[in-house]
């Protein structure tokens, strides 16, 4: 994937402002100042594609950027105190809506962590969320810079215990300064969008019954599976 190709998209402040699905899409979660838009920029070798904040928690948007024929979406942060109830609300509805959406080509979700600290009550809730909602992911500890190697590994060590069913997840250590673990990251982008069957809208609605039954059917052989794709799985809290 020619990551240099990168192009602001669009910006949705209202879940049913978004189109239908036509493409992959990975989308990044974490809490405000975690360092999303900074991962995006240096993932799409951008100074400021993806705006980094100043003022946290201020814009409530999912923001998509298109490289080549995937989308790379931004989501708004959480966990930021002086949020009014409102905006929280707003927030639920719009990151709820979009994790919920079955019927979108949500390849996988990067849960971002800051090394530097515990991960939040809220990043719990949402690993959790993604966990229980089978929804693949992998975990991204961001600020790799700002820690001494012996505090990097204790808080490494740490997170062992802090996050539900480590083992099972997929970590990259990860700087925007240095540009440590983006290389994993496009490796892992790369592997997934070369390797998946993409399903355009149209197909999803069935023309024709046959083409609707083809649909269903295929929707059944999947339904007992938790969502996998390219050799991600969420983990499976119930083997536990
Ligand atoms: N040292 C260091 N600073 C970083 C890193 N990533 C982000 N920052 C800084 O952390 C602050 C927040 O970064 P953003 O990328 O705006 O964080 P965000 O998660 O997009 O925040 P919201 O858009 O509010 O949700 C900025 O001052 C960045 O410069 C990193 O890897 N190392
Ligand atoms: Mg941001």
């Amino acid at each position: 994937m020619n990551y240099n190709k990168a192009e602001f998209y669009t910006s949705f402040g209202k879940f049913s402002q978004i189109p239908k699905s036509d493409r992959l899409e990975f989308a990044f979660s974490g809490r405000s100042n975690v360092g999303k838009s900074s991962l995006i920029n240096k993932l799409l070798n951008r100074k400021n594609l993806a705006r980094v904040s100043s003022m946290p928690g201020k814009t409530v948007t999912i923001n998509f950027f298109s490289v080549e024929n995937i989308y790379i979406v931004d989501l708004p942060g959480y966990g930021y105190a002086s949020v009014s109830k409102s905006e929280k609300r707003q927030w639920g509805s719009l990151i709820g809506g979009y994790l919920d959406d079955g019927s979108r080509q949500l390849a996988l979700v990067f849960q971002l962590v800051d090394m530097r600290h515990p991960p939040s009550k809220d990043d719990l809730m949402m690993i959790n969320y993604l966990i229980d909602a089978e929804i693949p992911f992998i975990i991204v500890f961001t600020k790799a810079d700002k820690l001494k190697p012996n505090a990097r590994k204790a808080r490494m060590e740490a997170f062992k215990t802090e996050i539900p069913c480590f083992e099972d997840i997929t970590c990259v250590e990860f700087s925007a300064i240095t540009g440590e673990g983006v290389d994993e990251l496009r490796a892992i982008i790369d592997d997934i969008s070369e390797g998946a069957e993409i399903t355009p809208p149209e197909k999803l609605e069935g023309d024709t019954e046959d083409e609707e039954e083809e649909y269903y059917d295929d929707k059944e052989d999947i339904s007992d599976e938790p969502k996998s794709f390219g050799g991600f799985l969420t983990p499976n809290r119930r083997k536990n």
